[in-house]
């Protein structure tokens, strides 16, 4: 541990808040299994008292380890924890609505738009946490078989989003898995020679949309504590699932999904129960406004992309990417334009489903409407599995990288530059960057 550590880190998992001295190890050697907390199969993680010169602890039977683990609830954390400020984003929405697509694929494009057009880097900070994420950007992105259509695999996504603690023998608390992401200058960026300085993680929760229902178990589902953590949040709005819009849609799109039966859901009913639960965990009363941003992204804009007009009424561009290199070492957003779009998506939302609007700027201080297409095509419905399947050469993402690099170029000017000089208070600052050194 040769870099500079933060005076405190917060645990991704469980939020506990310590000091790096008191960080557990996990132990290498094969006889020591069975953590008490964990499973059977599960390294003890234990507190060193020996450690080589190359900084690796040395564990109860001899082995060396690198590998970290919380002291509350002994997850495996990431060093860079220690040593970085992190960004919180939670993501909720309605079940289908598109929630794993767009994570996927939104990942995906931040590693390549982020590189090319901004000079930095976006990297998983452990890929063993991120490998269901990464799975899913594989089958969409990198399938060798151009001519093949694939499904995200639900369960798999699903059992992901979970880790299990036994913080009382026998009972098992349900910790929502962090995904997290490391994103650092790259050599050539304009503050390229302080990449340390200004790296930070993007912490990610997908929140399982079953558990937003209204109503839905609490008590055992402390999952839901990270919205009271994030600085970011998003709630994933499907037009396709709301009524009024399909109706609109009837004639504009022959989206499978837009078929007479599907589901539809009341989903401002689940901004509002979100806004509970954040309120909720972080001790405001019901009538306060959350001080946070909300983004609300509306999914699947391939389909409903057409309804969006500017006030000439000519269709808007939400297809090319609001952000290109400045100049060497340097991207620029036009956070105008994506508060432009936003407006004009608030407009369209207030003629077709007014009640979404007054239930997210109720609840939230700022609220930023943001048109995605996780796959930029429709999915096709195959007779076989009974499944929507995606034509990989057809995947062509729309705005997925938006709310995240609007939240860089508002935090970390350093790093992004954009046409909106002045900070946004709403946006806050990211945990722990007190301990972090302003350039
Ligand atoms: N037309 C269209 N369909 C999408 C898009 N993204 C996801 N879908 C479809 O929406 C369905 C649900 O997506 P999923 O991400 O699994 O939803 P989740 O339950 O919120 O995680 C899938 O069948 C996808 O084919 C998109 O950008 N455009
Ligand atoms: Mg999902
Ligand atoms: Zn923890």
């Amino acid at each position: 541990m040769s870099r500079k550590l933060k005076s405190s880190a917060v645990c991704p998992h469980c939020w506990h808040r310590f000091r790096p001295d008191q960080t557990l190890w996990v132990a290498a050697h094969p006889e020591l299994l069975g953590d008490r907390l964990l499973t059977p199969e599960d390294p003890v993680r234990f507190l060193p008292s020996r450690f080589t010169p190359a900084g690796e602890a040395i564990d109860p039977a001899g082995s060396k380890t690198r590998r970290l683990a919380c002291p509350n609830c002994h997850l495996e954390i990431p060093q860079l924890v220690l040593e970085c400020p992190m960004v919180i984003m939670s993501l909720a929405g309605s079940p289908s609505s598109g929630k794993s697509y767009f994570l996927a694929s939104a990942m995906w494009k931040l590693r390549e738009e982020l590189a090319r057009h901004f000079s930095v880097a976006f990297t998983d900070t452990d890929p063993a946490m991120n490998r269901a994420i990464t799975n899913n950007e594989g089958q969409l992105f990198l399938n060798e078989d151009q001519s093949a259509s694939v499904a995200i695999d639900k369960t798999e996504m699903e059992g992901a989003q979970y880790n299990s603690v036994q913080f009382d023998p026998g009972v098992a608390t349900m910790l929502a898995h962090p995904f997290i992401f490391t994103v650092r200058p790259s050599r050539d960026h304009v503050n390229g020679h302080a990449p340390h300085r200004l790296t930070q993680l993007f912490t990610l929760y997908d929140n399982a949309g079953e558990h937003f229902f209204p109503g839905a178990d609490t008590a055992r589902a402390p999952g839901t504590q990270h919205l009271a953590k994030a600085q970011v949040l998003m709630f994933v709005f499907d037009p396709t699932q709301d009524v009024r819009f399909r109706q609109r849609l009837a004639g504009v799109s022959g989206d499978p999904q837009l078929a007479p039966g599907a589901k539809t859901t009341r989903q401002d009913q689940l901004i509002v129960e979100m806004a509970r639960r954040v309120r909720m965990h972080a001790g405001l009363a019901p009538q306060d406004r959350v001080p946070k941003p909300l983004f609300v992204i509306l999914s699947k804009s391939d389909i409903w992309g057409p309804l969006l007009k500017d006030e000439d009424g000519t269709p808007m561009d939400i297809t090319t990417p609001p952000y290109a290199r400045e100049r060497a070492g340097l991207g620029r957003m036009s956070i105008k334009r994506v508060d432009r779009t936003s407006d004009r998506i608030r407009a369209l939302l207030c003629e077709v489903a007014p009640e979404l609007v007054s239930a997210a700027e109720d609840a939230f201080e700022r609220v930023i409407f943001i048109p995605v297409s996780a796959i930029g095509t429709s999915p096709v419905l195959d007779p076989a599995s009974g499944l929507l399947k995606v034509p990989v050469a057809r995947i062509a993402p729309r705005w997925v990288t938006v709310p995240f690099i609007y939240t860089l170029a508002r935090w970390s000017t350093h790093l992004v530059s954009s046409d909106k000089s002045e900070g946004d208070a709403s946006f806050g600052t990211p945990l722990d960057s007190t301990d972090m050194d302003p350039s």
